[in-house]
């Protein structure tokens, strides 16, 4: 046994007091009484045998349906510490606030302790956590999202160098949850929530807000970025990483179906949201998907738009927040058919087609194992990662970013990812087309001072002349009429081709002042249904657009203070130079 672990389930469960302390050791027989325990208690519900065999529904409390960025905080000692764009609380206060409300909040429950390991097992770049919690709903996601039980044991030995999370429900009240993270002693707290990016702590909390503080301190990056391996007509797999804001298509992005018009190309799926990042000893940058499992979003998930995502669902899945057909099959806006009758929607009452509500919550998920995935790779769980050949920011913008371009050099790259920026949509409240900065899609992840994280960045780049290269892309640029220029989708392969063919030398390209943007010719459009004119806007770079960009970046980039590396500082200037000659 490790003592230490011992020492701190210990404290938690003096704190909570439980009925019971349950070790989870991650088989078979353990999971069957789980889920027998959950339906009894109502937290699960079984699904459709036969559509669905061995899939659960849950529905969640209506106040609790989303990551709550606000009550989510970084407890490291000083503010600055944090920087502008995280909360702050000192080790302090959270002990005195948030601590008490863990006092008695397990009575009558159990308290269940999940080992678990982010990556493959025996992996040099996994890690290990541990998930206190008293949700039988957390226990089954964290079985699916990570890999949990006793192997998770044996790779930590005797170590002290693991992640402590310690998850209650609370009372689920919002006025008394918080997400509390502790980089110092890689901690985190976490009551009051029962949603997966406030609950399953091995997620967004452990592999981005501690992990990105571990991979500054250690050497290496943690990122809320997709890895996938596309492969060419040669039977060729290159691999890159790519980072989006929530709602820009990552997981569409990750299991990409290529376009009948590219035969040949395959996309295989490593991971759709974090990368852990490492150099080798070849000098290449190396990445592994800590994660066993997706977290998506079902709305709009189709077979059309996302035949592998919808696909990995259908066996051995837990279904949060969608709609439920009364043969107990999920069914959400957007799946690519009329819902098969009246529905018992997400809140739990009956819908009918037509009603004013939404049958399934917008942010409803699925949760699935990943290796489900009829797209998944064959390297996704290889110890030493895949090589990442290139990099993609990219974020939702109606004009400004053309469809794709090329950063000069890895500073100008991190420059690019740093000043990233998505439009706000109407499926989130607050007005609509705002812009929002999202540096690296690591603004609500990132557990320390954002200025100091690009300063690593910048730094990684200094330790090889093998760095990947960094391009920008953006799907959602719109013509006058408001329409959507690009078809999206299977298409972008088309883009990301050209990139790759860019890390070969090869792929024709104009330099433009915000870096190289391919020649439409160079784009690949055989069979691709886009008319001259539009491929031409979808790539202009629009002086003017680009004027009120400078201003949103030195607005944002000011909020750092001296915390802003010079060299972003440098490139920022630079680019307007380029725009001034
Ligand atoms: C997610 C997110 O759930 O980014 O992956 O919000
Ligand atoms: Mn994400």
């Amino acid at each position: 046994m490790n003592r230490d672990l011992e020492k701190w389930v210990e404290e938690c469960a003096a704190q909570a007091r439980p009925d019971r302390v349950v070790w989870i050791d991650g088989s078979e027989a353990e999971q069957s009484a789980l889920i027998e325990e959950a339906v009894a208690e109502g937290v699960f519900a079984r699904m459709n045998e036969q559509t669905h065999p061995n899939c659960f529904y849950h529905r969640s409390n209506p106040t609790d349906v989303a990551r709550t960025e606000h009550l989510t905080f970084i407890c490291a000692p000083t503010k600055d510490d944090t920087g502008p764009t995280n909360n702050w609380m000192s080790p302090e206060d959270a002990k005195a606030k948030i601590w008490p409300l863990y006092k008695d909040a397990m009575r009558g429950r159990n308290m269940y302790v999940i080992p678990y390991v982010m990556g493959p097992l025996g992996s040099p770049i996994s890690k290990v956590g541990v998930e206190i919690t008293d949700s039988r709903y957390v226990v089954a996601n964290m079985r699916i999202m990570t890999r949990i039980g006793t192997a998770a044991l044996e790779q930590l030995g005797e170590s002290t160098d693991y992640c402590k999370g310690f998850h209650s429900l609370g009372d689920l009240s919002p006025d008394r949850r918080f997400i509390a993270h502790f980089p110092e002693t890689r901690t985190i707290w976490s009551i009051g929530s029962g949603y997966g990016g406030n609950a399953l702590l091995g997620k967004k909390c452990y592999a981005l807000r501690i992990a990105s503080v571990m991979a500054r301190d250690q050497g290496w990056l943690a990122e809320h970025m997709l890895i996938v391996g596309i492969e060419n007509p040669k039977g060729e797999v290159t691999y890159i990483a790519a980072a989006f804001p929530s709602a820009c298509g990552k997981t569409n992005l990750a299991m990409l179906i290529p376009p009948d018009s590219m035969p040949g190309y395959k996309v295989w799926t490593v991971g759709d949201d974090i990368a852990w990042m490492k150099f080798g000893p070849d000098g290449r940058l190396y990445a592994i998907n800590p994660e066993n499992g997706f977290f998506g979003v079902a709305p709009g998930t189709s077979m059309k738009t996302n035949r592998n995502a919808l696909l990995s669902t259908q066996k051995n899945s837990i279904f949060t927040n969608v709609a439920l057909t009364d043969d107990g099959q999920p069914w959400w806006e957007g799946i690519g058919y009329d819902a098969p009758g009246p529905l018992t929607d997400w809140k739990g009452n009956r819908w009918e087609s037509g009603s004013a509500e939404k049958a399934a919550h917008p942010n409803s998920r699925f949760t699935a194992p990943a290796r489900q995935c009829p797209s998944i790779s064959k390297e996704w769980e290889t110890p030493n990662g895949v090589p990442i050949s290139a990099i993609f920011f990219g974020g939702r913008r109606a004009r400004t970013a053309p469809l794709i371009y090329e950063s000069f050099d890895w500073k100008h790259g991190v420059f690019v990812g740093a000043s990233m920026a998505s439009e706000t949509t109407a499926a989130a409240t607050g007005a609509v087309g705002v812009v929002r900065r999202d540096p690296m899609a690591m603004l609500p992840f990132c557990g320390y001072n954002m200025g100091d994280y690009w300063a690593h960045w910048l730094r990684m780049g200094e330790k090889s002349d093998k760095v990947p290269k960094i391009f920008h892309v953006n799907w959602f640029r719109t013509g006058a009429d408001g329409k959507f220029l690009w078809p999206g989708f299977g298409e972008n392969l088309r883009p990301i081709v050209w990139a790759l063919e860019r890390t070969q030398g090869k792929g024709a390209a104009v330099e433009t002042p915000i870096g190289f943007v391919p020649t439409p010719e160079a784009l690949h459009t055989e069979s691709l249904d886009v008319s001259p004119a539009a491929l031409e806007e979808l790539l202009s770079v629009d002086p003017e657009d680009w004027q009120a960009e400078l201003a949103g970046q030195a607005e944002f980039f000011a909020t750092f203070g001296d915390r802003l590396p010079p060299e972003i500082q440098r490139q920022h200037d630079n680019l307007k130079k380029r725009f001034a000659h």
